[in-house]
């Protein structure tokens, strides 16, 4: 008897406590010592504001950024000579004559103030570092004991415990979006002196006693001052001593202190926040906050924070090693320990990033999403089209993050306007372009030829429509994506050949291949890369679908649905290969990064194993081509999300290992590519973390219609590439196309249960290994299905 009741009281205890501590290992990075550089240190935001927060005992040292602190300005970049010689280029695409052609176009697409990189200065500008806060302790030197840094993504709050002879010491942090501000709370009793700088362009003075105000104007791209910054920190401690010391403060104090950063800078691009003076804005942040307690502004944030995050929970096993610090479980990983449930928290942080970096009203997040610590970055931290930017926004969608979307959907709009000038001079074109790259200047004119950018940013706004069916949304994006289609069908022409329509000038990003006939030298430029075309097909689709849903633009529908077959189509070159350009030319690196040819299968769904089963083939032998070797964090994140609509578990999780393996970093953030012989610069680069996510929910749950023909509906698909290392778990909130929230639980490799709700009543299908059913509920009902519904 005794014994029953003991069972019991265990069962109970354990049926209580596993699902807590699936959610701690789950959600909460988590170190014994302090941060050695900024890939171990927590990262947290506001969207608009960020800080990584190192936790060293003695200095601590915490980064600050702000979006909008880029160099640079607006300047023009068009040179309007390109459209002369267009037909030209065309003719010679067309005879294959890429030597010639590639001759022809350095004269014809050429800038003015082009992006410079490394150390050099250029109107393009750069995104940089806002500055460092830093803290000297004084007082207690006694020795440290139980040090425990850790960050909470399910509160986003980054906090440092620890003992110090007999004092418990306590740092609090985080970024506040309902107030704007960067909030920490030290407990006391304690003394330190506290200070800001950054590696260029600063001044630091103490104001108002108890202020520190750093400023500077950043450089405008010709040695002049471009934008304004201002950071500015307020020491709240009433009872506290509180002295200047040249342009720090010394703080003395029996109780806890609290410490309020608002930054911002004068930037009034047509996606930041409107400000009139950085001055005036930072000092009524601080204001506002500081009639606020610690609890208030925290609970605040902690709302604000968790109505998104906890939207979506994925539970995956834990093992022995889940309940490591992070960086140790990263390392036991690595040596072959399983941990199904640090994967859960990769993909946590992904979204936890993304809440991070971009909220409603401000910039998307960029290359750093917001995190940077210097300010010559790499590739200036811009937004690159050809991959990076897009892959920032793969989770938001699918992991009912909606409204994060919202500063990518107006800084989409906000490129109409210079890539129409840019159309204009370039291509003699309506619509409007934009090449590779831009930055927060609205830069739209050549920076490499990948031209398919706008194509694959008016996905994003489409997708949007897909995932919510919000007419009005839909109506307030459908210009860009009708703009956008003036330019392409402006530009389209017909290949010699086959009389396909192609674009042209072109690239495959970033890919090239050997001149035809073995002549020496090779050619990126080119007509009709396979991506172009399915892009084309793409948004050929989403607009024409889109007019008929909103009843409008008859004409434009008719010449969609006349030009669309007319695109060059997907073809399967002679070894078997998804063919990257309009012919079946040899690629000068077969294991290129990129794998743009497989856009078609993901995130385009022109390319299924059950609709077009060739050309499913035919990319699962380009996957295997590009290898599994070590390459950036994006190509291996694709990897996860590509492999999952192929349905190959295996592999896709192979790619997941290799992200945790290769490409992360203690704090998880993405490392861009890993060291060769432990040699280099440790780059970070955030849209794997984002890609990554993705891929996870790829994984688990997919959505798109088995068929890119414009009256298809979407296909909710179970678990259909679950690895057998995840044979266990469960996931709830993800989100469908069609408008659907989907919660599933899995046991042995099998479907348990799957629940899916209705937010608007769009008829679908749902399968779960090779059963189909119809999918018909009415707004807000849900329906439960079991393994024996399938
Ligand atoms: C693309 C990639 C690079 C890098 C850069 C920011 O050009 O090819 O690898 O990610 O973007």
């Amino acid at each position: 008897m005794k014994l029953l009741k003991r069972s019991i009281h265990y069962f109970i205890f354990l049926s209580l406590t596993l699902p807590i501590l699936a959610q701690e290992s789950s959600n909460k990075l988590w170190y014994k010592q302090a941060a050695q550089g900024f890939e171990q240190s927590l990262p947290i935001g506001n969207g608009r504001l960020g800080a990584m927060v190192f936790g060293d005992v003695d200095e601590e040292r915490i980064v600050i950024n702000e979006e909008s602190v880029w160099s640079g300005s607006k300047v023009e970049n068009n040179i309007p000579v390109g459209y002369k010689h267009l037909a030209k280029i065309r003719q010679l695409l067309g005879e294959e004559k890429f030597t010639e052609a590639n001759k022809l176009m350095k004269q014809a697409f050429k800038v003015k103030n082009a992006p410079k990189y490394a150390k050099g200065i250029s109107a393009f500008g750069r995104y940089q570092v806002l500055g460092n806060i830093h803290l000297k302790f004084l007082g207690n030197k006694a020795k440290v004991s139980q040090y425990k840094r850790e960050l909470d993504l399910n509160s986003a709050l980054a906090t440092v415990n620890y003992q110090a002879g007999k004092q418990q010491f306590t740092r609090e942090h985080f970024v506040s979006a309902p107030d704007e501000v960067f909030v920490s709370r030290f407990s006391g009793p304690i003394s330190f002196s506290i200070s800001m700088d950054r590696p260029e362009r600063f001044k630091t003075s103490v104001v108002n006693k108890h202020e520190l105000l750093m400023t500077g104007a950043l450089n405008d791209g010709f040695e002049k001052d471009g934008l304004t910054y201002v950071a500015r920190l307020r020491v709240i401690a009433p009872n506290a001593k509180i002295k200047a010391d040249g342009n720090k403060l010394i703080v003395e104090s029996q109780e806890e202190v609290m410490l309020l950063l608002a930054a911002a800078t004068d930037y009034r691009g047509i996606a930041g926040r409107q400000l009139s003076d950085p001055f005036k804005a930072t000092s009524e942040d601080l204001d506002k906050a500081e009639k606020k307690s610690f609890t208030e502004l925290r609970q605040a944030q902690k709302a604000d924070h968790e109505k998104y995050y906890r939207r979506v929970k994925l539970n995956l096993a834990e093992s022995h090693n889940s309940a490591l610090p992070t960086d140790q479980r990263l390392a036991a990983y690595r040596k072959g320990k399983a941990d199904p449930a640090l994967a859960a928290l990769f993909f946590n942080v992904g979204r936890y990033f993304l809440i991070s970096s971009s909220r409603p009203g401000g910039l998307p997040a960029n290359l750093q999403g917001i995190w940077a610590e210097e300010v010559h970055t790499m590739w200036n931290g811009d937004y690159h089209f050809n991959i990076n930017t897009q892959m920032n926004y793969w989770p938001a969608l699918s992991c009912n993050m909606v409204e994060m979307q919202e500063p990518m959907n107006n800084f989409i709009a906000s490129l109409v306007e210079p890539g129409s000038k840019t159309a204009k001079a370039y291509y003699d074109s309506p619509g409007w372009i934009a090449h590779r790259l831009t930055n927060i200047w609205g830069y739209t004119a050549p920076a490499g030829m990948d031209i398919g950018g706008p194509a694959w940013l008016c996905e994003h706004l489409w997708e949007q429509y897909a995932y919510t069916l919000d007419r009005e949304f839909l109506k307030s994006v459908y210009p860009i994506m009708k703009s956008s289609i003036d330019f392409y069908l402006h530009n389209l022409w017909e290949e010699p050949e086959n009389k396909w329509l192609v674009t042209g000038p072109s690239a495959s990003p970033e890919n090239g291949f050997k001149l035809p006939g073995n002549k020496r030298g090779g050619s990126g430029i080119c007509a009709g890369p396979t991506i172009d075309m399915q892009q084309l097909r793409e948004l050929f689709g989403n607009t024409l679908r889109a007019a008929k849903i909103l009843g409008i633009d008859a004409e434009l529908q008719k010449e969609l649905a006349e030009k669309r077959p007319r695109l060059a189509p997907n073809q399967i070159a002679p070894d078997g290969v998804l063919q990257e350009w309009l012919k079946p030319y040899v690629e000068r690196e077969p294991t290129h990064r990129h794998v743009s040819p497989l856009y078609g299968l993901y995130p385009y769904y022109e390319i299924t194993p059950e609709g077009t089963p060739e050309m499913a083939e035919a990319s699962r032998k380009l996957l295997e081509r590009r290898g599994v070797g070590q390459s950036t964090g994006w190509a291996n994140a694709w990897k996860v999300s590509l492999w999952a609509r192929l349905h190959d578990s295996k592999m896709a999780y192979t790619f997941v290992q290799q992200m945790l393996n290769d490409n992360c970093f203690d704090n998880m953030m993405s490392l861009f590519r890993p060291l060769k012989n432990g040699k280099g610069k440790k780059l970070f680069q955030i849209e794997a973390n984002f890609g990554l996510t993705a891929g996870i929910a790829e994984m688990l749950m997919q959505s798109h219609p088995d068929s890119p023909a414009v009256d298809s509906r979407p296909l909710i698909q179970i678990l259909p590439a679950l690895p057998k290392e995840w044979s266990t778990g469960s996931v709830s909130g993800l989100l469908a196309r069609g408008a659907f929230e989907v919660d599933l639980k899995w046991q042995e490799g099998k479907l348990v249960e799957a629940r899916v709700r209705s937010l608007k009543g769009q008829a679908a299908k749902i399968r779960y290994g090779s059963v189909t059913k119809d999918l018909k509920l009415a707004a807000g009902e849900s329906k439960v299905f079991t393994l024996s519904d399938f």
